[in-house]
């Protein structure tokens, strides 16, 4: 509009000239192009004319200075100049005049044409969007205009000074990718005109790929436990709080509910009471601020749920019931990994005191030691277990343990099979240790306080003996340090010998004399009690006889043994069985006995009959002179003074040799009369006790 209104102004003033000054016509001046603003390079044309142009001569002015037609092109007539390229030099104030070819007129000069020559200006590339960072695929905008009547201009887009072929103020790239990273200039054209801007200033355009969050368990431990709680943390490396997060479990999107929640633009999701059914694999998306720019799922990450584990109760004592001041130990444990986990102990569904007395727990709990049982011990136990350092992981109640405890000690009971207190030797003994409670026992056996090497509920006495007399008694024990021990009643017992059976001559003096065959008798001493009597004879042990006496005939001389023993059916139930009895040449030694004995006898004869001749034929002599008579018939009293064994029966039928005889004689009844028996030889003389040694005690005074 503008540049029509000049235009006309021109018009007009050129007329009104033209018909000025009283028919000398006056050069009008005008620009030819259409338009009055001249760019730098563009080419001007400018024209001036006057009525009867062919008449006239024109020269032109700029700034009151002849133009030469050097630096510009005048055409012949010289009524048009134009100037190829204009320049700053170009600027100025436009005049013509024109001259009359025939008459000599004074020239007249046309009105002043201001000629202007701008600078090309340059366009400026302005992004769209406040950020020139774009992540692959998103879509960018850039615009390039003029300052000034940008619609005058067409546009040509450039990247790295290369032609992108695309006009238009406003380049899209709806998808961008990392090759259209560059500088991007834009040229401006004039419409219509030869006339072209410089590039404009470079804007410079990034183009990324859109980075791929990480996700972090920002919960030290993993796996978690059911309740506790865990955090995830998802972002990305570079300016990430540029970016807002989603979640995603197994693939699909995590929503918020009662126990999970996220942090501020989702960067922190947070399980504050985790369930199994939250266990998977997360993944997380970012979405940059304001942008539709969304990346891929970061790695996964995996958050595994266990269950509390349930710890279990074991007792360490092997039994489940104690009796008062008996140790008993248990423990509570978790199957895995133990050691990290605290124990809390229950009794009856109460939570127990630590510092209940005669109760101790280890260190971490895992321990209950009850070191001396008393009755409020008894009930059910069962504990639970928590993660040290993670309080909120408490497990569920343990199975319970069920300790009970007696309300007294046991007394172990003693037995004796058979039961007598009064025992004798040989005889088997058994003795029994009962405890009729619980299990688990172990016995001790003392004599006198003293132990015996027997363990065992029985103990067993084979062949009984003096030694085994005494106060016996067991003691039961179990368990370890120090054990629980309880001990039995006392039964005292006597072990007696059995009495002996002794055998003994009956034949008496005179009858060995005339008799062939010798009567024994078989007695038990030190009992009162009748007795049924059994004859072995040698070695052999078949029985001979069973009678009280046993006759041995004089053709029975390879016997030279006799023994016996008592046999009854009440206790003792048989006597110890007598010495042997040596009959060997018995009836042999009589006969030479009797002959000894005869010679001897009629030797006293001769010699009492020769002392009575004697003393008749010979007077008597004075008691001085007299020799002292010899005394063929000791007293007693004499006899016993002498240690010389004056029996000269005993003395021969005796089967000991001379050194043994003297120790006989001590037992020997010096005077021989009719019921002396003969003395008997032993194998061996046992030193038996008195009351035993039946055999020997009609020896004796
Ligand atoms: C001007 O002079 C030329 C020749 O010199 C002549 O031909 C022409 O007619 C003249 N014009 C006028 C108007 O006198
Ligand atoms: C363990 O003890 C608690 C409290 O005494 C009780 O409520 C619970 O039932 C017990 N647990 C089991 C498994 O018996
Ligand atoms: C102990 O004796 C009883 C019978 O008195 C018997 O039943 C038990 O087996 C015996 N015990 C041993 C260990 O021998
Ligand atoms: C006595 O013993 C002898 C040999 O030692 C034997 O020949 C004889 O038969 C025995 N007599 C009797 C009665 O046993
Ligand atoms: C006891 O005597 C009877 C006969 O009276 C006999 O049969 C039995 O063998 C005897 N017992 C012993 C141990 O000698
Ligand atoms: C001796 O033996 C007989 C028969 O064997 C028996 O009847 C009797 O009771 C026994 N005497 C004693 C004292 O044991
Ligand atoms: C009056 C005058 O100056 N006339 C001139 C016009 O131009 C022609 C050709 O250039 C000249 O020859 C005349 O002298």
């Amino acid at each position: 509009m503008e540049l029509i209104e000049l235009f006309c102004i021109i018009c007009f003033t050129a007329l009104c000239t033209a018909i000025d000054e009283s028919g000398i016509p006056k050069p009008a001046i005008k620009l030819n192009t259409a338009w009055s603003q001249v760019f730098y390079t563009e080419r001007v044309e400018l024209s001036c004319t006057v009525e009867g142009s062919s008449e006239w001569n024109i020269t032109w002015f700029r700034d009151s200075k002849e133009i030469q037609a050097d630096h510009v092109v005048l055409s012949t007539d010289g009524t048009t100049l134009s100037i190829p390229a204009a320049s700053v030099v170009d600027a100025g104030k436009y005049m013509c005049e024109g001259q009359h070819k025939n008459r000599t007129l004074t020239p007249y000069k046309s009105d002043e044409l201001t000629l202007k020559v701008d600078e090309i200006p340059v366009p400026s590339v302005a992004l769209q969007t406040p950020w020139s960072a774009f992540f692959t695929s998103e879509s960018v905008e850039l615009k390039c205009s003029m300052e000034d009547s940008p619609d005058l201009w067409t546009y040509t887009w450039y990247r790295g000074g290369v032609s992108l072929g695309s006009e238009g103020s406003d380049l899209t790239i709806s998808q961008v990718r990392p090759e259209h990273a560059g500088q991007y200039t834009c040229t401006g054209q004039l419409k219509g005109r030869p006339v072209k801007s410089e590039h404009s200033k470079a804007q410079s355009l990034e183009v990324k790929e859109i980075p791929v969050p990480s996700v972090a368990l920002q919960t030290p431990w993993s796996p978690v436990f059911t309740s506790e709680s865990v955090e995830l943390k998802c972002s990305m490396e570079d300016s990430p709080d540029l970016w807002t997060y989603t979640w995603y479990r197994g693939g699909q999107e995590v929503v918020q509910e009662a126990a999970v929640s996220f942090g501020s633009e989702g960067s922190v999701l947070t399980i504050s009471q985790v369930r199994p059914e939250h266990a998977g694999q997360y993944t997380c998306t970012g979405q940059l601020k304001g942008r539709p720019v969304k990346s891929e799922p970061s790695k996964p990450q995996s958050l595994e749920v266990k269950e509390i584990p349930v710890p279990l109760v074991a007792l360490q004592t092997p039994w489940p019931d104690v009796f008062p001041s008996e140790k008993a130990e248990m423990n509570c444990k978790m199957q895995d990994s133990p050691d990290d986990w605290t124990y809390t102990w229950y009794r009856g569904g109460q939570k127990m005191a630590v510092q209940e007395p005669g109760v101790s727990f280890g260190s971490d709990g895992s321990q209950l030691v009850i070191s001396s049982a008393r009755q409020e011990h008894e009930g059910e136990y069962n504990c639970t277990g928590q993660l040290k350092g993670r309080a909120p992981v408490t497990s569920e109640h343990s199975k319970p343990l069920s300790l009970s405890v007696y309300d007294k000690k046991p007394t172990p009971e003693l037995i004796q099979d058979p039961g007598h207190r009064k025992m004798y030797a040989k005889e088997s003994i058994k003795f029994s240790c009962k405890v009729s409670a619980s299990s688990g026992w172990e016995f001790h056996w003392f004599k006198d306080s003293a132990k015996l090497p027997n363990q065992g509920e029985n103990y067993t006495i084979p062949s009984a003996s003096y030694v085994n007399a005494g106060a016996h008694r067991c003691r039961a024990t179990r368990g370890q340090e120090p054990p629980f021990t309880t001990d039995s009643n006392t039964i005292t017992i006597n072990v007696e010998e059995r009495p002996r059976a002794t055998v003994t001559l009956l034949t008496g003096w005179s009858e060995v004399f005339s008799a062939d065959r010798l009567d024994l008798k078989c007695e038990v001493h030190g009992s009162e009690d009748t007795w049924n009597y059994t004859w072995f004879g040698g070695s052999e042990q078949s029985p001979l006889s069973f009678n009280a006496k046993h006759p041995v005939m004089s053709k029975d001389v390879n016997q030279s043994h006799y023994s016996c023993m008592g046999n009854r059916s009440s206790r003792p139930l048989y006597s110890q069985r007598s010495e042997p009895f040596k009959t060997t040449n018995l009836l042999l030694k009589r006969r030479v006995l009797l002959s000894i004995s005869g010679c001897l006898f009629f030797g006293i004869i001769a010699v009492f009959i020769g002392c009575i001749v004697m003393r008749i034929t010979r007077k008597p002599v004075t008691s001085e002179d007299k020799p002292e008579e010899v005394n063929l018939f000791l007293t007693r009293a004499e006899l016993q003074a002498s240690d010389v064994a004056p029996c000269p029966l005993a003395e021969y039928v005796s089967d000991e040799e001379k050194p043994a005889l003297t120790k006989d004689a001590e037992d020997i009844d010096p005077v021989c009369h009719e019921s002396t028996p003969l003395p008997l030889s032993f194998s061996e003389v046992e030193a038996e006790t008195s009351e035993t040694n039946g055999g020997l005690k009609s020896f004796k005074y």
